[in-house]
C-alpha cells in the first residue's frame, strides 16, 4: 500500500509533461523531431499534443491510436532510408540526470510498419486502411535484474528489466530499430510505440491522474524504403485500430510485492517473420512438393 502510495505521488510531479520525439536519425542522416504542440517543416517526425500526452486506454480503437492524438496530418519531410539500415529515435521528456529524459519506466516498447499507399505527404489517420505489422518487440526482461533506483522518482517494479526503463537508464532514452532488409520499397509511416504502465491496473484513476489504465505513446515517421535487391517479403498486416482492445495491458505491477509481476504478454500480433524470400520460397516448394507427393502417390 505504501509502496503504490508512493508511486503513484511521485507520478503527479511529471504527469503534465509526459514525453516527445525530439530528434531522429534515419540511416545515418539526422533530423529535427517534434515540438510540444507543434512540428517542424524539416522533420519526418509527426505532431505531439502540446502537453506530450498519450492515448488513453478507452481510445484504443479510434484513429488516435493510429499516430497519436495530434499525428493526424502529415509533416513535410519523407525520410529516405535504404531497407536493413536502422532508425534511432530519442524520447525527450522532464526526469533522468540531464532532466531531459523518457520519465515512465515501467512497460513495453515496439515498432510497426504501416504503408502508406503512396506518399506519406497524403495519408491521413483517419483512412480506413491504416494497418501494421510488427517488426520489433521488448516488454520485462525477467533474465535481468530489477535495476535499483538510480535516477527514477521510485524504484521500478517488476521482476526484471523494463523495456523502456531500459531505453532511458541505458541509452539516454534513444531508442534503434533495423528496417527489415526484406522490406518492399515505398512510403512507409514506422509506427514507433511506448506502452506505460504505472497506473494500468487501475481505470478509474487517482486525484493525481485521473485518467486511469494504461498510456499509449504511438509516434509515426514518414519513411521512403528504397531496396533494390529485389528481395522482399510481404508480411500479413493488422488494422491500427484493431491491435488493443481496452483490457489490453491491464495489469498491476505493484502486487504482490515489491518485485511485482514476474512477466508480462506484450499486446498486439507477433513480431512479423520479414525472413527472405529466398527462405520463403524454398519453403514454398517444400510445401508444394509434398503436396504433390501427396496427390501422386
Ligand atoms: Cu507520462
Amino acid at each position: 500500500m505504501l509502496y503504490s502510495t508512493l508511486a503513484l505521488a511521485s507520478l503527479a510531479a511529471y504527469a503534465s509533461a509526459h514525453g516527445i520525439v525530439s530528434e531522429v536519425w534515419i540511416g545515418g542522416k539526422w533530423y529535427n523531431g517534434a515540438n510540444y504542440g507543434s512540428t517542424n517543416d524539416d522533420s519526418p517526425v509527426r505532431g505531439f499534443p502540446s502537453d506530450g500526452s498519450y492515448v488513453p486506454y478507452y481510445n484504443v480503437n479510434t484513429d488516435d491510436i493510429v499516430c497519436g492524438t495530434n499525428g493526424h496530418g502529415s509533416v513535410p519531410v519523407t525520410a529516405t532510408i535504404n531497407a536493413g539500415d536502422q532508425v534511432s529515435l530519442r524520447w525527450k521528456g522532464d526526469r533522468g540526470p540531464t532532466g531531459d529524459y523518457w520519465g515512465h519506466y515501467e512497460g513495453s516498447v515496439m515498432d510497426y510498419l504501416m504503408r502508406c499507399d503512396g506518399d506519406c505527404t497524403d495519408f491521413q489517420t483517419s483512412y480506413g486502411n491504416a494497418r501494421v505489422y510488427k517488426i520489433w518487440e521488448a516488454g520485462l526482461d525477467t533474465s535481468q535484474a530489477r535495476p535499483d533506483q538510480g535516477f527514477w522518482p521510485s524504484r521500478p517494479s517488476g521482476n526484471g528489466l523494463w523495456a523502456m526503463d531500459d531505453m532511458s537508464r541505458n541509452y539516454a532514452s534513444w531508442h534503434t530499430v533495423t528496417i527489415p532488409a526484406t522490406t518492399a520499397p515505398g512510403q512507409y509511416m514506422l509506427r514507433h510505440e511506448l506502452l506505460a504502465l504505472q497506473s494500468a491496473s487501475d481505470l478509474d484513476g487517482t486525484a493525481e491522474t485521473p485518467i486511469g489504465g494504461p498510456q499509449y505513446y504511438p509516434a509515426c515517421i514518414q519513411l521512403n524504403v528504397v531496396n533494390d535487391s529485389g528481395n522482399v517479403v510481404y508480411p500479413p498486416e493488422t488494422p491500427v485500430r484493431s491491435i488493443y482492445s481496452t483490457q489490453d495491458a491491464i495489469v498491476n505491477i505493484y502486487t504482490p510485492g515489491p518485485d511485482g509481476i514476474t512477466s508480462f504478454d506484450i499486446p498486439g500480433p507477433a513480431v512479423v517473420d520479414t525472413a527472405s524470400k529466398k527462405r520463403a520460397a524454398r519453403r514454398n516448394d517444400r510445401h508444394t512438393r509434398r503436396q504433390s507427393f501427396g496427390k501422386t502417390h
